[in-house]
């Protein structure tokens, strides 16, 4: 724009975004279109047509990931953490190949047979320079860059090789959640990397968990009920994630063929105080035992937090309370001292 000002950047963007909300028709159908726009300014934000289009395209990236179908306008700043952002994608891009993903697992106790039954996968990164990479720090990355995909594979083979190995090593039956992301969950060869997974590593599929946020139930329900049936099928068990933070349709949770609700560790905070957190821990508890589904509380840190799980019925309980993540070699030893 002429004047280069910020104002009538965004006033274009506006008329631009405002244009595609209707909807277009071809061939007597109606399509909507989302839009995703970075503006930047001749001369203000590059004197040549390559560092303006880097720069628009910078701005592009940052509609993208808040939330997309909005628009940016370029701003300096963005440079530095776009420069970040780069450099976190390349390095993650060989995180795989240089062998620096690492799985912890945390335990957690069935109530009624009174010991470890079950361990969650939790991936870590060894970044070369930053050290251990928290998972919250790197998957929305790997989502947003489709490396999930492979990053994905690479948890589902170590967490079922690394079970089957306890297996063998006389912890039998110990089963093992893998976290699936909803990017993860939608990419078509998802069933066949699990059956790949079970068929390379021997593990028995029903000692295989699968955790999916409620995001993904609620996304494309027929698509996810077709997927999950397939995994089903295969003898694999489902959880659902966090469950209480999303926006689970209580009318379709009876559709899904799910075997486990993951209480979210947000609602431990008051329990024992008998503050609003009982109530809701109290009610899922309830619908999973109505439902014929399985109930788990995650982020269980006290003994009076355990004493109110086991009155209301939980039947697994996991948290800090009986052990954090732990190594694989430690996460034996923890068990067989339990046992
Ligand atoms: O322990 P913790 O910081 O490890 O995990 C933080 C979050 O990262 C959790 O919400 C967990 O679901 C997620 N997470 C951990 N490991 C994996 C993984 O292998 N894949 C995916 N998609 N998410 C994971
Ligand atoms: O979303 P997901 O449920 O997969 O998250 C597991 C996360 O919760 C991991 O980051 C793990 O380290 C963390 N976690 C496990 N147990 C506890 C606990 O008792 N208290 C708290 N605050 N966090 C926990
Ligand atoms: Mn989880």
């Amino acid at each position: 724009c002429a004047a280069g000002r910020v104002e009538h950047a965004r006033a274009l963007g506006e008329r631009v975004m405002q244009a595609f909300t209707q909807p277009f028709r071809l061939d007597g159908r109606e399509f909507f279109l989302t839009l995703s726009i970075g503006v930047c300014r001749f001369p203000h934000d590059g004197a040549d047509i390559s560092a303006l289009l880097v720069n628009a395209e910078n701005a592009m990236f940052l509609a993208k990931r808040n939330g997309r179908n909005n628009y940016q306008v370029y701003l300096h700043d963005l440079n530095s953490a776009s420069a970040e952002r780069l450099e976190m994608e390349t390095a993650l891009r060989h995180a795989v190949t240089r062998n620096e993903l690492v799985l912890h697992y945390q335990p957690s106790v069935d109530i009624a047979a009174g010991r470890i039954t079950a361990v969650e996968a939790l991936v870590r990164w060894a970044h070369p320079v930053r050290g251990m990479v928290a998972p919250d720090k790197f998957i929305p990355l790997a989502d947003e860059t489709g490396l999930i995909g492979e990053i994905g594979h690479w948890v589902l083979l170590e967490a079922c090789a690394q079970t089957r190995r306890w297996h063998d090593a006389g912890l039998g039956g110990l089963k093992v959640s893998v976290n699936v992301s909803a990017v993860q969950f939608r990419q078509c060869d998802l069933t066949q990397i699990v059956a790949e997974a079970l068929a390379r590593t021997g593990l028995p599929p029903w000692c295989l968990d699968l955790e999916i946020t409620e995001t993904v139930l609620m996304q494309d329900a027929d698509a996810t009920i077709a997927t999950l049936l397939a995994l089903k099928a295969m003898g694999v068990c489902i959880s659902v994630d966090d469950f209480g933070t999303g926006y689970s349709s209580l009318a379709y949770l009876k559709r899904f063929p799910i075997d486990t609700l993951k209480i979210d560790k947000s609602f431990m905070g008051d329990v024992v105080c008998d503050g609003h957190n009982a109530a809701i821990v109290r009610t899922v508890i309830a619908l999973a035992k109505n439902l014929d589904l399985e109930s788990i509380a995650e982020g269980v840190e006290t003994e009076a937090q355990v004493d109110f799980l086991r009155a209301e019925g939980c039947d697994r309980l996991q948290g800090y309370y009986f052990s954090k993540p732990l190594p694989a070699q430690k996460l034996a030893e923890f068990v067989r001292a339990g046992a």
